[in-house]
């Protein structure tokens, strides 16, 4: 993140009262982790993480990952060739031709036949923060969505593709989300999501926010246990980026957080990763710009994306059971 912008995060977060919890810097693949951004979510207000950097531990927590030797050779070979796909709560492949399988957030997303990841059709997502209904937001949610709940150990993949049009910007962006849902019955509002993967500045991104309390706002205030944010690099236009987020949820020290890109496990961190919630982390994927703020500039008024290969699976789920891709 760009030092400015970096300052302007921390601007709103001071306004927000947000506590910016601290966490331990630790570092081995050269892959700084900056402080977070925040999603200003929607009905929500602003958010910010720390400067915890990820580090790879080795520990993987699954015994269901691809093998090390993908994370050496890349792409350069497919460890779920032959493997049948199973125990999956939700498919989401677009292959229907339509977004029936799925209720919009915002404006509508379409469907395309260029490009795609696999089949014949994939998702696109496309914001004009001057023309469209909604300035801020063009994403959809998984209709009947296998709702996660907290405890729950569950599987996401899915593939994004970045157009060349898609250069960096510093306005904030979430291309897809695990959106929290708050105990309106005790008093809570709405929060940050508490797992989020962004675009913005050019490179990919993770954030995760973590809160024990029954009501994150007993205090009066939004106040969080603690957050995390993972830099993963910059991001390649012109081509498919695979992810696959294993997360069993929990805001106690039993939670898993492992992420793939492309095949190669960037992030796996064991902790709390969610709020404490009676429903858990709902899944939307799209386009969220920080562009709900009319001050908010940047270097674009658009956005368009794509995404495919949508997978969620359950806890009996392995990488290949939800990793994008034919075999
Ligand atoms: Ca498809
Ligand atoms: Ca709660």
């Amino acid at each position: 993140m760009h030092h400015a912008t970096f300052h302007r995060f921390i601007r709103l977060a001071l306004i927000s009262g947000l506590l910016l919890a601290q966490g331990s810097c630790k570092d081995s693949r050269s892959r700084s982790v900056t402080d977070s951004g925040a999603a200003d979510d929607a009905a929500h207000s602003d958010a910010g993480g720390d400067g915890t950097v990820y580090h790879d531990s080795g520990q993987n927590t699954s015994d269901s990952g691809p093998d090390s030797s993908l994370d050496t050779d890349g792409g350069t070979q497919n460890p779920c060739a032959g493997w049948t796909r199973s125990n999956l709560k939700f498919v989401g492949d677009f292959e229907t031709g339509d977004i029936s399988d799925f209720t919009v957030s915002g404006n509508p997303s379409t469907i395309t036949d260029s490009p795609v990841r696999v089949g014949a059709y994939a998702l696109e997502s496309s914001l004009d923060r001057f023309n469209d209904p909604v300035s801020y937001r063009t994403e959809v949610v998984p209709h009947e969505h296998p709702d996660a709940m907290v405890g729950d150990d569950m599987w996401y993949g899915f593939s994004i593709f970045l157009p060349d049009s898609y250069v960096p910007d510093s306005v904030w962006e979430v291309v897809a989300q695990w959106h929290g849902r708050p105990d309106f019955d005790i008093g809570e509002d709405w929060r940050n999501p508490p797992l989020a993967l962004w675009s913005n500045d050019g490179i990919w991104a993770v954030s995760n926010i973590w809160d024990s309390k029954a009501n994150t706002f007993e205090s009066g205030e939004r106040v969080y246990d603690g957050s995390r944010h993972f830099d993963l690099g910059a991001y390649v236009t012109g081509r498919w980026t695979d992810w696959v987020f294993h997360v069993k949820w929990s805001y106690e020290s039993n939670g898993i957080l492992q992420i793939w890109q492309d095949g190669v496990l960037v992030v796996d961190e064991p902790g709390p990763n969610t709020f404490n919630d009676a429903r858990g982390p709902a899944f939307k994927m799209g386009i969220y710009k920080g562009w709900k703020h009319p001050e908010a500039q940047g270097n674009v008024d658009k956005r368009v994306l794509f995404h495919d290969e949508l997978r969620i699976g359950n806890a009996s789920a392995t990488y290949c059971d939800v990793a994008p891709g034919a075999w």
